[in-house]
């Protein structure tokens, strides 16, 4: 049985970091005996050809694909794509979306077959024997599907009591060379569940009420193996890593025996910290803590059922802070009962804080409360078009705000962050830029250099550097491979060169020389090229 998962496209603001849930399923498909593949459009470019070239050559069973609502259509199109190339091919769709759009997705997009609802491991054990029997489907639980012109839903499954049975994530089936060069962390999740019911959220409803936590050991192994991959970043991405104290003490502790030398971060509840606990993670490499605070209006805060308290916003702020890491604090415009004041209320409250602090828009996404209930909120849904669920843009309104005043704050807030920019870069251009100001405009070049080489599949376009020029020497087909990417990128040359010769040093990108020339690739864990 062939299995290709496809890792839909989504956008470099989201910073694209090696696909966490479809690397667990993965996992399951082949621990389940499937042959699995994964067909990356994260970190390259997504065209028809390109899908049909690789459906051509691994001729699989069954196409997979995960994605979030804001890149449901384009997902949507690649399993119509697919179904375009061979209608016999079954295909199946799980996360976040499809988990609360069952109805509605099977019966206007047939390309779907089958959706996987809410944690996949169990089902996929079970699915996979059967999986070209429909006539089997029928006694599996947590899946929907078509039959004639019935939606078929079967029975709800039960959240996996012991997740240290779940296989880690298989992230060997990643382009891992790509996922480096674009240096965003590597999330891991040490537990699945959350008890608290944010309305806003889809957590508790997908991974459910009941914290389940990994042992340490296998949280350590995880990291462990990421490492030895060579990311150099990790982000620890359950909220509640900090609600068990022991175990986050266990984890550090494990982390300096084992000495993991990596930086990573975290996000955290400020009502689940305190200053040891700080503390011992900053020992343990840990350098930056994300808190969601949402709003600082204290009415507000109880009905998006929050749970936590201003003052305790402060107090893990300063805490962080006096352990030496990064706070970040994030924020949500246009929550129900949004108003003038109360978006005043929460800037001036952010910026007291002293921590970083960032803004998102409120997305009712399919499932949560707040979009379940709408007629108990202040608030009024303008658009399903899913594109826009990208929390980047106002989509709601509420009595007192217009979209348009949401976006107006948002905007202003924007605006001052670009205005800072833009002076360093014009420090940066005048020659005048001290060195943090270099390391930054630098830092944003080569990260969107990078983005443009890898979405581009640049170094396939115009890696191949013909023997005249290579002359036997890597030297020359690397600066002549520098020399090519700055011209088909447009790009600036002292950034060019620095980031295609430091890709070559870190060993992402090979060079195989022979007399017919030099082609260069992406490397493969093994330091091979990728095909
Ligand atoms: C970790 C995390 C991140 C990390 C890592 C993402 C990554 N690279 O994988 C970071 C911080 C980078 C991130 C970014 C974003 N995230 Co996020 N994230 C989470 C979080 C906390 C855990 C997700 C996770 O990995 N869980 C573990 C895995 C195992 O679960 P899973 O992905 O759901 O997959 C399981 C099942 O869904 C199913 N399954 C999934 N896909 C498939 C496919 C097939 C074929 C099958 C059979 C089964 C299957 O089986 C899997 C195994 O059990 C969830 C909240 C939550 N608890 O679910 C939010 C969550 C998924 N994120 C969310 C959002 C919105 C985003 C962003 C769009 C941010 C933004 N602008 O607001 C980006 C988009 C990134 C993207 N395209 O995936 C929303 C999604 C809601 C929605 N309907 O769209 C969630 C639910 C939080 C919320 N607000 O409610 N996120
Ligand atoms: S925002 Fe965090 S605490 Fe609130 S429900 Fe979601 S996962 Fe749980």
């Amino acid at each position: 049985m062939r299995i290709a998962l496809i890792a839909p496209p989504y956008p470099l603001e989201e910073m694209p970091s090696p696909p966490l849930g479809l690397t667990y399923v993965a996992a399951a498909f082949e621990t389940a005996g499937a042959e699995v593949k994964i067909f990356d459009y994260v970190v390259f470019s997504y065209t028809k050809e390109k899908l049909e070239k690789q459906l051509e050559s691994f001729q699989p069973d069954v196409v997979g694909a995960t994605c979030v609502t804001m890149n449901f259509y384009k997902t949507q199109q690649i399993l119509l794509d697919v179904k375009n190339y061979n209608p016999d091919i079954i295909t199946i769709m799980g996360g976040p979306h499809v988990s609360f759009t069952v109805e509605e997705t099977l019966r206007q997009y047939p390309e779907i077959d089958l959706i996987v609802i809410g944690e996949g491991e169990d089902t996929i054990a079970e699915l996979t024997p059967v999986i070209k029997q429909r006539n089997k489907w029928r006694g599996i639980s947590g899946i929907a599907y078509r039959d004639d012109d019935e939606i078929v839903v079967s029975g709800k499954r039960s959240f996996i009591a012991d997740i240290d049975r779940i296989p880690l994530p298989a992230r060997h089936l990643l382009p891992i060379s790509r996922y480096r060069a674009m240096g965003f962390p590597v999330s891991i999740i040490t537990g699945r569940g959350c008890p608290y019911s944010c309305i806003f959220c889809l957590g508790r409803k997908m991974v459910g009420s009941k914290v389940r936590k990994r042992s340490t050991r296998l949280v350590l192994d995880e990291m462990e193996t990421i490492i030895g991959y060579g990311f150099e970043r990790i982000n620890v991405a359950d909220d509640l890593f900090t609600v068990d104290k022991e175990r986050v003490r266990e984890i550090c502790k494990g982390i300096r025996e084992r000495s993991l030398k990596v930086p990573w971060s975290a996000f955290s509840r400020v009502d689940t910290v305190n200053q040891e606990i700080f503390d011992l993670m900053a020992e343990a490499g840990c350098d930056a803590v994300s808190f969601g605070v949402e709003t600082a209006n204290a009415e507000m805060l109880k009905r998006i059922k929050k749970g936590i308290k201003l003052e305790q916003v402060h107090t893990a702020i300063e805490m962080c802070h006096k352990a030496g890491m990064l706070a970040h604090a994030s924020f949500i415009i246009g929550l129900p009962g949004e108003t003038k004041e109360t978006l005043r209320e929460t800037d001036d409250f952010a910026q007291s804080t002293k921590a970083l602090y960032g803004y998102h828009y409120l997305v009712p996404f399919p499932g949560t409360t707040v979009q379940e209930n709408i007629q108990n909120y202040d608030l009024e849904i303008m658009t399903t078009d899913w594109d826009r669920y990208d929390a980047n843009d106002a989509i709601v309104r509420t009595s007192a705000m217009r979209p348009h005043d949401l976006r107006a704050f948002g905007t202003s807030y924007n605006k001052e962050m670009e205005e800072d920019l833009n002076k360093i870069e014009r420090r940066y251009r005048e020659g005048t830029a001290d060195q943090q100001d270099i390391i930054r405009v630098e830092g944003q070049m080569r990260m969107h250099l990078t983005y443009q080489v890898l979405k581009e599949d640049i170094v396939e376009k115009i890696g191949f550097i013909e023997p005249d020029l290579v002359k036997g020497s890597k030297f020359r087909a690397l600066q002549e491979l520098c020399r090519r990417v700055k011209e088909y990128a447009k790009s600036d040359e002292k950034v060019t060169y620095d980031t295609i010769r430091d890709f070559e040093w870190r060993g992402y990108l090979v060079a195989d020389i022979s007399e017919k020339g030099c082609q260069w690739s992406w490397a493969t864990l093994n330091g091979n090229a990728i095909k």
